[in-house]
């Protein structure tokens, strides 16, 4: 049973996310023990494994407060693409609790909330219910796994007693946080004990605004105009003057004629 799904179609981009699970640390902070995978874009985001007596612990708004039903696992899509969550796992240190439905698609920056059971009653919430009808978070000392359809642990958190606190432990900043808070400790929550599938202030999270870069219009190239070549005319190399015929042969007889008057002399 599930609630407001996520938009189905492409298929899942991270099966290799587990791969980074290798790569995980371990941090101490306070009391809160956790390992987290490097570079996860989906994470545990938020856990309630206590919910408080009374209707003050009816995390899933049925207007009944059950010690189980009332036990949730938030998880969030941190990164830019949608993710295809179909045969992924939640387990806890015993055995698989929950498998998600096929085209389960958590997209960038969804939540998703996985409730123990009951009949959730959550506005504009994309929440399941635990496939195996229960979540059994112990309340203290427990380890909740998150994995992929390949069985590789995508995320997975430790805790002790903090968890046995009447409230949710919540990543803050959620999602990249390497720690666990409680849920009212940060005055964003202004005090409520849990936010099952919206963020500690109760609304969706605000993805990281990226600007789409800017394209300079690039103006067509114009041809430059070409001035046509100037032709200059060449005058022909002036002939030299040639002297005509009769010029020619009375020179020539008029040399004759000087040899001639030599010779006599
Ligand atoms: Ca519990
Ligand atoms: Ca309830
Ligand atoms: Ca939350």
């Amino acid at each position: 049973m599930r609630g407001r799904k996520g938009l189905s179609g492409l298929s899942g981009c991270l099966g290799s996310l587990g791969l980074w699970s290798l790569l995980g640390w371990l941090v101490l902070a306070g009391s809160v023990v956790f390992v987290k995978p490097a570079a996860a874009f989906v994470v545990i985001n938020e856990f309630l494994a206590d919910p408080a007596a009374g209707l003050a612990g009816d995390a899933n708004g049925d207007g009944v407060r059950s010690a189980s039903n009332d036990e949730f696992v938030e998880i969030l899509n941190y990164g830019s693409q949608p993710v295809d969550l179909t045969g992924w796992s939640l387990a806890d240190a015993s055995a698989v609790r929950h498998v998600f439905p096929s085209d389960t698609e958590l997209l960038p920056y969804q939540y998703l909330v996985v409730f123990g059971g009951g009949a959730p009653q959550l506005n504009g919430v994309f929440w399941q219910l635990a496939s195996t009808g229960t979540l059994s978070l112990n309340n203290t000392n427990e380890t909740i796994f998150l994995r992929d359809a390949s069985t590789y642990v995508i995320d997975q958190v430790y805790y002790g007693s903090e968890g046995n606190k009447d409230q949710s432990l919540t990543r803050f900043p959620e999602g990249t946080s390497p720690i666990f808070v409680g849920h009212k400790s940060l005055p964003q929550s202004a005090g409520a004990a849990f936010s099952p599938g919206t963020g500690v202030d109760g609304k969706p999270l605000v993805a990281i605004q990226v600007e789409p870069p800017v394209v300079i219009p690039v103006e067509p190239l114009v041809a430059s105009s070409v001035e046509p070549l100037v032709v200059i005319p060449v005058e022909p190399p002036a002939a030299a003057a040639v002297p005509e015929l009769p010029t020619l042969l009375y020179g020539l007889l008029g040399a004759l004629g000087m040899m001639r008057i030599k010779r006599q002399g």
